[in-house]
């Protein structure tokens, strides 16, 4: 059995009931085969597949709180560092009803080649909480935050492990979670990434996932000779992400005409209204709905569906799996020309085959939308000099980060005879810094 299928085998073995992790996992060994096969006998002997695939240390914790009726609440809080070969842990933490540890290791495992492929220096972790924040009282988010901090506090640091937002978790998250790990330490450290502009955030964090996705789909589109300027995109999703490539699309010119939350999505012929969907969503935290009633022209749709929509570039912005096999054959009978990912994982793998199978352009999240990341790095980097750098500086390097990553899977995917292939693109050249961090290392 090849080295490759025998790894495989024996993470879906001794991983059990944990899906979404098989999935990534599958999805990164299939397409780094080549590299593999190329030096299959010194990987095997050092087992580096082993041990990229295996967690340097995964923490899970309780974490107890009161609600506001008085009743103690139990969540499941997890930390899982995946790989520290090339800086600290860095990645998001997710608070969601549906967060369990094969989600976490899914998105862990994934973060080590998307910061890999930053070109900065910072390892892959992530973390995260079976809480649901809808519908709770800003008091009881803040008990939520304490009490998780509380645990997570002995796991990182500055130069540890360094946690940002992510689904569920914005800046009122990570301000609550920054103030208890400062109470608890007596630290005054860049530990969190995503901070508020007060206490040490950088400014563009906030916008950079969603730009970044659209300067890298700007460049991808550029060389394939095509202009994003003009087309119309289908965009899921409504919060971070969604909202800043919703923005910048329409700064460059484009026409982005749905966005979507976990109830239902919106048709907006005018075009979203990007201040009326963040007064919507950020402020009153509402649902999609009330971005209806303030727009006669716009159609509320409820439940699934916003991939029926006719579009020339589709960016899934919600979360794993939103997209399948039915959805990319929609999307492909509309005209639809790309997928950009800006969520992780979004497109399912039977889909992804599909896309790249009939033509289309396919960029994967570890690529596109690793802008977060790579500007909480330049959060991290501000910290340590106890500056701040401008918008223009930050949003600057950000564009600069983006093209670079599209041109290192662009020549990846070349090199190893895959062209245009971008999925395999970014899992060799993300793997291939790592591997040899790893190897340089020794065996730790
Ligand atoms: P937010 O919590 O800000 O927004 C998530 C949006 O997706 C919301 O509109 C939410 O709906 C919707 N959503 C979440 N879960 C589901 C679900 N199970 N089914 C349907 N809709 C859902 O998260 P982000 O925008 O930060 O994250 C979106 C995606 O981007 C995630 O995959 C995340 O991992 C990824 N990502 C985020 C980065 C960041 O910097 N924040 C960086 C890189 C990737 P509702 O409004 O109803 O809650
Ligand atoms: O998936 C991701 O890259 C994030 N949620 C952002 C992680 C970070 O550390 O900024």
């Amino acid at each position: 059995m090849s080295y490759v299928d025998q790894v495989l085998d024996r993470v879906i073995s001794q991983n059990p009931a944990q899906p979404e992790f098989h999935q990534a996992v599958r999805e990164f060994l299939a397409t780094v085969r080549p590299v593999i096969e190329e030096n299959e006998e010194e990987y095997r002997r050092e087992a580096l597949l082993e041990r990229l695939t295996t967690p340097e240390r995964q923490i899970l914790f309780r974490v107890p709180w009161v609600d506001d009726k008085g009743q103690v609440q139990v969540n499941n809080g997890y930390r899982v560092q995946f790989n520290s070969a090339i800086g600290p842990y860095k990645g998001g933490l997710r608070f969601h009803p549906s967060v369990n540890l094969s989600i976490i290791k899914f998105l862990g495992f994934e973060q080590i080649f998307k910061n890999s492929l930053t070109g900065l220096p910072i390892g892959g972790g992530k973390g995260g909480a079976d809480f649901d924040p809808k519908g709770k009282s800003d008091r009881e988010v803040m008990a939520f935050c304490q009490a998780f901090m509380q645990e997570l506090y002995r796991h990182i640091g500055a130069n540890v492990d360094v946690p940002a937002g992510d689904i569920g978790v914005g800046g009122r998250e990570i301000g609550f979670m920054y103030g208890e790990y400062k109470k608890l330490t007596g630290l005054y450290e860049g530990v969190l990434t995503g901070k508020g502009l007060t206490y040490g955030g950088s400014l563009a964090r906030t916008e950079a996932t969603g730009y970044g996705l659209v300067y890298f789909a700007e460049e991808m589109l550029k060389a394939n000779g095509l202009d994003i300027k003009g087309k119309t995109i289908a965009i899921s999703g409504a919060g971070n992400v969604a909202t800043y490539a919703i923005q910048k699309a329409e700064q460059l010119g484009a026409h982005v005409v749905t966005c979507t939350d976990s109830t239902g999505w919106i048709y907006d012929p005018d075009g979203i209204d990007v201040a009326l969907l963040k007064e919507v969503k950020e402020v009153r935290r509402a649902r999609l709905t009330e971005y209806k009633a303030e727009k006669p022209n716009a159609v509320y749709h409820e439940g699934k569906g916003v991939w029926s929509t006719k579009c020339d570039i589709a960016m899934p912005c919600a979360t794993q799996n939103e997209l399948g096999l039915e959805d990319a054959k929609l999307l492909k009978q509309n005209g639809c020309i790309a997928v950009c990912e800006g969520a992780n994982m979004p497109t399912t793998l039977e889909a992804t085959k599909y896309i790249l199978d009939n033509g289309m352009l396919f960029t994967p999240g570890k690529a596109s939308n690793a802008g977060g990341v790579a500007t909480s790095a330049l959060e991290m980097s501000q910290n340590s000099e106890r500056l701040s750098w401008t918008f223009e500086e930050v949003d600057s390097r950000l564009q600069r980060i983006m093209v670079n990553i599209f041109h290192q899977v662009d020549a990846a995917a070349k090199k190893y005879d895959m062209p245009g292939n971008y999925a395999a693109g970014a899992n060799i050249a993300g793997f291939l810094k790592v591997a040899e961090a790893m190897k340089a290392q020794g065996i730790v």
